[in-house]
């Protein structure tokens, strides 16, 4: 390691002074002027984890569905995995480093974690569309060459494209060819062998109206129409020519205002979907008659989804299992239709796409969802091998026709990482050959009332939780009061937990509609829970739970 050109290059992307960054659930995020240093040493750090795994890493620079302003940078392991915990640390310990002891810590890193400093190192970088990211992206490109490692900069792609390189990359392509080209042509491919037989042609289930977050994901589907035109027409909305990136649209402003995006012509019982900053999360949604707006959110996705696979194994006549995982913020009705009315087991995560992951990577078949939209379906190698089998083995026509289909839709997830394009793909086949309209999707059961609320903090930590942050630990007293509220309402629940991406508290509550759901959930929230966590987290002895 040539520390003198370390400290040299590294002059040329100073780190403010004092300032402190974590590497959190989504990787380093905060306001773009902040970043440069951040994104040299992620460069070095990338190639440290490429040496000590011998294999590619990737390096994305987004920041997703936060404002315009802001952008942030994540490490991508071998399998196209989130970076394992104790590299997170490090990452924190790296970025934080004052200038002059950045060497060290570097020098310390590689020890510590065992590094094979003459091993080559190779890394992928990829980014999103934000006006910052194409000089942050050169900054983790001086970071790696100055640790002479290789790399190779696909410029503007969405998350989970890169993860996909990643992945294709470290399984010498048998995953897939690691290009766009070769994205593109996997899952086209799949798809259209999917739909070939659907049941319905009508132009209505052809076409769906894509609200892009005016983010990368216009630009990946405009390069991908082409592919599936025969299949599926998209109309594309906040294409990034006029408005602001996650302004007024995309994933997470539907998800969390349960309004329609800005921008797009909505018709009642048009089918539409919207995508985040940086396409890896998808969430559907429609105008019915009355004008009245539904959203369908990653809860509805993942029971459509595992419906469908779990008729297709029955189909095939094989006992894979399959296991669904949420987090807490699943909407109870969704639990309680996938476990009483589906009859498969639901397991729950923190929050954070990494846990969801690990979890599903247990069963044959993992289907993963946050209510956000985040997700895909991981199958075991295994069970992929074993379908494959049988589609050359059946002998029975029905049955064979059942595996091919499963074996498309391996091939239509990112197993690698919850991608907005791919899991449109997937639902559009399902709807399509399941002949169901948004409606009669939407209709599968009905989402409790909930709430979700913010509350600013000066110090978030002081609540902890456990149970897959179901339950509250610290403060004493806050989770005995929780429960003593819930027991009031029917079929109600509430948590709090601390963010992991903000300073903020968040807090959930959700009740039954049919006890004047305002009055219910907004008591919860407003009145008591939101109040005694302000109280509690400003140091105020105040006990509003009377
Ligand atoms: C990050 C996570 C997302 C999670 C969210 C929770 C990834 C790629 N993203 O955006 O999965 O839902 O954080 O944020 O893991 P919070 O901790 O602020 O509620
Ligand atoms: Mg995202």
């Amino acid at each position: 390691m040539d520390l003198d050109a370390i400290t040299e290059y590294s002059a040329l992307h100073p780190k403010p002074s004092g300032l402190i960054l974590q590497y959190g659930t989504a990787g380093f995020r905060t306001k773009a002027e902040h970043l440069d240093h951040v994104m040299f040493r992620m460069g070095l750090l990338a190639v440290l984890r490429s040496k000590q795994t011998k294999s590619t890493i990737g390096v994305m620079v987004t920041a997703s569905h936060n404002p315009e302003e802001d952008n942030g940078v994540k490490l991508v392991d071998p399998l196209g995995e989130m970076l394992a915990p104790s590299w997170e640390e490090h990452a924190t310990c790296l970025a934080n480093a004052e200038e002059q002891d950045m060497p060290r810590v570097l020098m310390d890193i590689s020890v510590k974690a065992a590094v094979n400093l003459q091993q080559d190192a190779f890394i992928v970088i990829g980014r999103d569309t934000r006006p910052t990211s194409e000089k942050l992206s050169q900054s983790v490109i001086d970071g790696v060459t100055v640790l002479e490692g290789q790399f190779h900069d696909y410029g503007l792609v969405t998350t989970p494209q890169l993860h996909y390189m990643v992945y294709c990359r470290n399984t010498s392509g048998q995953y897939g060819e690691a290009t766009l080209e070769g994205y593109y042509q996997k899952l086209s491919k799949a798809f259209m062998e999917l739909t070939k037989k659907t049941l319905c042609s009508e132009d209505e289930y052809r076409s769906l109206k894509v609200d892009c977050a005016n983010g990368i994901g216009a630009l990946k589907l405009k390069e991908m129409e082409h592919y599936v035109s025969q299949g599926l027409s998209v109309q594309l909305f906040n294409d990034g020519t006029k408005g602001k990136l996650n302004h007024l649209c995309g994933a997470d402003f539907v998800k969390s205002h349960q309004k329609p995006p800005q921008g797009m012509e909505m018709k009642s019982n048009e089918r539409c979907c919207s995508f985040d900053g940086d396409a890896d999360r998808i969430v559907y949604h429609y105008l019915d008659v009355d004008g009245h707006f539904h959203l369908i959110d990653g809860d509805k996705i993942a029971t459509l989804i595992s419906s469908f696979l779990k008729e297709l194994l029955l189909e095939i006549g094989e006992s894979l299992n399959i296991g669904v995982v949420q987090t807490a913020y699943a909407n109870g009705s969704s639990t309680r239709y996938l476990e009483e009315v589906m009859k498969v087991p639901v397991y729950c995560t923190k929050t954070g796409v990494k846990h969801l992951h690990h979890k599903a990577q247990e069963f044959d078949i993992g289907v993963y969802f946050e209510a956000n939209g985040h997700g895909t379906v991981l199958f075991s190698k295994a069970a992929e091998t074993k379908i494959r089998q049988l589609t050359k083995e059946l002998e029975d026509e029905r049955r064979k026709a059942a595996a091919k289909m499963l074996e498309n839709v391996i091939d239509l997830f990112n197993q690698a990482a919850g991608d907005a394009i791919s899991d449109m793909l997937v639902i559009e086949a399902i709807l399509m050959l399941k002949d169901l309209s948004i409606q009669q999707w939407d209709a599968l059961y009905m989402d409790l009332p909930n709430r979700q609320l913010k509350v600013k903090v000066a110090d978030r930590q002081v609540i902890s939780t456990t149970d897959a942050e179901r339950q509250v630990v610290t403060p004493p007293g806050l989770q005995e009061a929780i429960n003593d509220l819930v027991k009031k309402y029917k079929l109600s629940r509430a948590f709090v937990r601390p963010s992991g991406t903000e300073d903020v508290v968040r807090v959930y509550a959700e009740a039954d509609s049919q006890v004047s759901w305002d009055g219910s959930i907004e008591k919860i929230c407003g009145e008591s829970l939101i109040p005694w966590v302000v109280g509690v987290v400003v140091g105020e002895k105040r006990k509003l739970f009377q």
